[in-house]
């Protein structure tokens, strides 16, 4: 069955309200089912929310027949716990059978997870982790009205959830830039797990939106199908600047009696017994033991929706080519290049490529962006964990959204926000412009030297880590012209153009960056020192030292870490000696990753990793890097070591 509400009645008519009772019975039972049938889930808040849910799903735009239709809203479930209630009306509406959710769900391998997940036709995000989704909501948001496109979107929420502080930063971040096509609906049922909102943790949920100018609308029965008919209708047709947020006070498990209100039954399902009970109660026939058995069969996997990138055409714009001799900070090339990509392909209120900072413009060199596609920038004020997150929004609409900020905060701040992202396929680029020791005087807590051990976390994201001025410029227009999460950090301090034994430029106009490539700076035969980012320019000088005694030695830059090119790894290994150098932790970096790749290739090596081996101080980036011998002379002292 479906449902078409017209949001321009003033009421719901008999018809409509018999037939979303008849849905409301069946997505009861499904609900109650699935969960004990998977002896797990979330009952509770799926009866809660379920009748809001169904009239959001009767008034929006969307066709169970295209789940990727361009014009459809999105809704966003913040709490992804109650996937029992969104499979059960996906499954009303027709994006897939009754019976493909209940002898799937919570079944290794099958397309109904636990928590609401994308492979599910009709299902926008993978969710799951409390407080993030308002900040998801508002990227897209903001991304459709960056776009000028007319969707909508809603977005589901818990009350216990409010207790998030990233909720706070999103909330006042959509009034900011005025989202009138976002709706929020709180599922006020005043029960978490472990008791009532107000014993866990008080607050006044709509204070939280009233202070911050939202249009606050409450229901004292949001199970009242009219009443949320009505205040939804009049929130989704409006364009008046401000964002609305419905506060719906529902009873958690509403319509089975001796579940209402009872916080165990957020997430624990009804035993044997108590499901006879409550489908008797329901006035439904009691299909357990159908539906067991069949869940004995072998979990079907044909409802899996695959990811699809959006379809987006990115031109890289024209190079910059900076000449030998030339010193420049990478992140004022990073400016440079985010510029020309604009100039390239944001015109006439056509954006493609967007750009967020948090308080930091100036620092990471948005600038002149900024000047040139106001539109497409983001102030996200200090508020990272809702800019990180708002970053993977707006990229899923196929805007090419460069997130920047300090390493220490792009990264580590938000770990889990990039990696929420990276669940996505969202295609996110993260471009952080102070990483490592080269942070300098700022010292430890802005010294981000973790980047590569967390992103290696996610499996869907690349570290690129650019070596100059040119690599820069060139990993910059080839991260906006491929889709994908991906992480790019750059040092602080001006930085010397990269040459050829020659002097001439060695990222010049015919290289081009390739994900998985590594860089020959220097070819040896005695040994290889590999390396990447900001000690480059030691390394080099480190070469220069050891060739003055004699020895041949290669430099091979990754300015892919992410992946990594294996290839050019065991070539260096080929030359028996091998030495890592990077402004990173040394356990958790590059160091790590040659000497598995040498082990896996039951290679026996001499070795040595020269990192971060403990938190940096406040100084000079010269000197910290003495301090913890990386600089020039120290490199070529332990090498020279592993040579005699
Ligand atoms: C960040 C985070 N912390 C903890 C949890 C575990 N958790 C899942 S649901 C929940 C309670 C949510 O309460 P509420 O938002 O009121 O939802 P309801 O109980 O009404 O379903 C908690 C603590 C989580 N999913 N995410």
């Amino acid at each position: 069955m479906t449902l078409q509400l017209t949001m321009q009645s003033s009421e719901l008519s008999s018809e409509e309200l018999s037939t979303l009772q008849e849905m409301r019975v069946r997505c009861a039972k499904n609900i109650l089912l699935s969960t004990s049938l998977a002896g797990s889930g979330h009952p509770g808040g799926s009866l809660s929310t379920l009748d809001n849910l169904l009239v959001t799903y009767g008034c929006m735009r969307h066709d169970a027949s295209q789940p990727d239709l361009e014009e459809r809203d999105r809704v966003i479930m913040s709490i992804g716990h109650v996937s029992p209630a969104v499979y059960a009306i996906l499954a009303e509406y027709g994006y897939f059978t009754e019976a493909d959710f209940l002898s799937g769900f919570r079944r290794t391998g099958s397309g109904f997870p636990g928590h609401v997940e994308r492979i599910v036709p009709g299902v926008e995000w993978d969710t799951g982790n409390l407080g993030q989704g308002l900040s998801t909501a508002v990227g897209l948001a903001h991304g459709f009205k960056i776009q000028n496109r007319s969707n909508k979107v809603i977005v589901f929420m818990g009350d216990g959830e409010h207790q998030k502080g990233q909720i706070i930063e999103a909330i006042r971040y959509a009034s900011k830039y005025k989202l009138d096509n976002l709706i929020v609906v709180i599922d006020r049922n005043h029960l978490q797990i472990c008791g009532t909102t107000e014993e866990v943790m008080p607050q006044s949920i709509r204070s939280l939106y009233s202070t911050n100018n939202w249009d606050v609308k409450y229901l004292e029965n949001g199970h009242d199908y009219n009443a949320y008919f009505q205040t939804f209708s009049e929130a989704y047709l409006k364009n008046d600047g401000v964002p609305t947020v419905i506060v719906s006070r529902t009873i958690m498990s509403k319509g089975i009696s001796f579940m209402e209100n009872i916080p165990k039954y957020h997430g624990s399902p009804l035993d044997r017994e108590s499901l006879a009970k409550a489908m008797k109660e329901l006035g439904v026939e009691d299909e357990f033991e159908k539906w067991d058995d069949l869940r004995k069969q072998p979990v079907a996997t044909a409802t899996i929706q695959q990811y699809r990138a959006p379809e987006v055409s990115v031109s890289g714009g024209e190079p910059i080519l900076y000449e030998a001799g030339t010193m420049l900070d990478n992140r004022s090339a990073y400016g440079s290049a985010l510029l020309g990509l604009a100039e390239a392909n944001n015109h006439n209120n056509n954006m493609v490529i967007a750009g967020i900072s948090c308080d930091l413009e100036g620092s990471v060199k948005m600038g002149g962006f900024h000047k040139h596609s106001p539109r497409a920038y983001m102030e996200a004020g200090i508020q990272e964990h809702h800019a990180a997150t708002m970053a993977g929004g707006l990229a899923s609409l196929g805007l090419v959204t460069f997130f920047s900020t300090f390493g220490a905060f792009a990264v580590s701040e938000v770990y889990n926000q990039n990696r929420l992202n990276d669940f996505n396929h969202a295609s996110v680029k993260v471009v952080a412009t102070h990483v490592g020791l080269d942070v300098g005087e700022d010292g430890p807590t802005h010294q981000c030297i973790d980047y590569l051990g967390l992103f290696r976390n996610y499996y869907r994201s690349s570290v690129f880590m650019p070596a100059d001025p040119n690599q820069t410029d060139r990993i910059i227009r080839y991260i906006a012209t491929v889709p994908g999460n991906v992480f790019v950090g750059m040092g602080r301090s001006k930085t010397p153009v990269i040459t050829k034994e020659d002097g001439s430029v060695f990222f010049d106009s015919d290289y081009t960056f390739q994900a998985g490539k590594g860089d020959w700076l220097r070819t040896g035969t005695d040994a290889t020192i590999v390396t990447y980012g900001a000690v480059v320019p030691a390394v080099m000088e480190a070469w220069e030292i050891l060739k003055a005694d004699g020895h041949s030695v290669g430099i091979l830059n990754m300015g892919s870490l992410v992946p990594l090119d294996k290839d050019a790894v065991l070539q260096a290994v080929a030359t028996g000696v091998v030495v890592t150098v990077e402004d990173h932790h040394v356990e958790t970096g590059l160091g790590s990753m040659v000497a598995t790749v040498v082990a896996e290739a039951g290679q026996g090596i001499a070795f040595k990793r020269l990192g971060v081996s403990q938190y940096g101080g406040s100084g000079k980036p010269a000197d910290l890097y003495a301090s913890q011998g990386l600089d020039a002379k120290s490199i070529a002292v332990a090498t020279r070591e592993m040579l005699e």
